[in-house]
């Protein structure tokens, strides 16, 4: 195997061009509409300068417990709390560790404006303080700062990287009533076969995205904030051609706080999904 293409995970492409330092590779088994030019980046070597952007909204009791799991995963994690004018001080006391720990940024927003804004906001500032990717995490303990180092591990070989927790027909979620569940399932199902995104777990808030994905989607334009924010995000890359991988992760419901799930956030991921389809068949995604 030729060893530049390995670097650049392309050993599948059947046509590769270089215009200067940018590679274009043309991918024959893909489906006749996507047969098209794409460009591809080097794999990152070594563990990435990465930044785990944390959205909190009445998060006090979780977040104090939570910065020293994340920062102990690796000595180069830098961490970057959005909060929305908490009601409960979440932001001031995001502000007081931050005083004592450098890795720690906060960025406050006035009011409470969704998690989709808080991530955008969050992937502007990291664009602009040169990390190579960028988690997205919840600051409920339903993600696991242990699986970071996986994350970062599968980032040198993908673009985006998706915690998944219905991945290989098992589903790896505790502590959620039945029909949380069932929602979720079936609400991946739907978001799947409207999309076309070949993955197991759209909808999940635990994933990783290399600087260039977000350089590539226009993020302004990004509309959906709920869960219909992570759609919007894995479809947007994925039609760039971007590589999207998926790691397994336990997900556990919230033990303390209080959830900010909505009629209104599922009621959007319902609609949404069907305008981004209807976007990108006007190559307007
Ligand atoms: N900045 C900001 N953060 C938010 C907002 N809504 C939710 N969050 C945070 O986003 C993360 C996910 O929110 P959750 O309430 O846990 O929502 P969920 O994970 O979809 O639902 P549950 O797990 O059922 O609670 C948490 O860290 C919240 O504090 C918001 O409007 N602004
Ligand atoms: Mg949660």
């Amino acid at each position: 195997m030729v060893p530049w293409k390995r670097r650049y995970n392309i050993e599948n492409s059947h046509l590769v061009v270089r215009i200067g330092r940018t590679y274009l590779a043309f991918f024959l088994n893909l489906p006749p509409k996507f047969r098209r030019l794409k460009r591809i980046h080097p794999l990152i070597k070594g563990v990435p300068r990465a930044l785990v952007i944390v959205p909190t909204y009445n998060e006090r009791e979780n977040l104090p417990r939570l910065v020293p799991l994340i920062l102990r995963q690796d000595p180069e994690l830098e961490i970057l709390v959005v909060d929305d004018g908490s009601p409960d001080g979440t932001g001031r006391i995001a502000d007081e560790i931050a005083c004592e720990e450098p890795r720690l940024h906060v960025l406050h927003r006035a009011g409470k404006l969704g998690l989709g804004t808080a991530y955008v906001a969050g992937f502007k500032w990291g664009l602009e303080h040169d990390f190579e990717c960028m988690l997205e995490m919840d600051a409920d303990f339903s993600h696991d700062p242990e699986h970071i180092p996986k994350f970062l591990e599968a980032i040198q070989r993908f673009d985006v990287v998706l915690g998944s927790r219905y991945l290989h027909g098992r589903v790896t979620v505790v502590n959620w009533p039945i029909t949380r569940l069932l929602l979720s399932y079936f609400a991946n199902v739907y978001a799947r076969w409207v999309t076309g995104v070949p993955v197991a777990d759209l909808t999940g808030g635990f994933k990783c995205f290399r600087r260039e994905v977000l350089e590539a989607i226009p993020l302004d334009l990004v509309e959906s904030n709920g869960y219909a924010f992570q759609i919007e995000m894995s479809f947007r890359a994925w039609r760039r051609r971007f590589r999207l991988g998926e790691i397994p992760i336990m997900f556990v419901d919230r033990d303390i706080g209080v959830s900010k799930m909505s009629r209104r956030i599922i009621w959007e991921a319902v609609w949404r999904v069907w305008r981004l389809r209807w976007l990108s068949i006007w190559g307007k995604l």
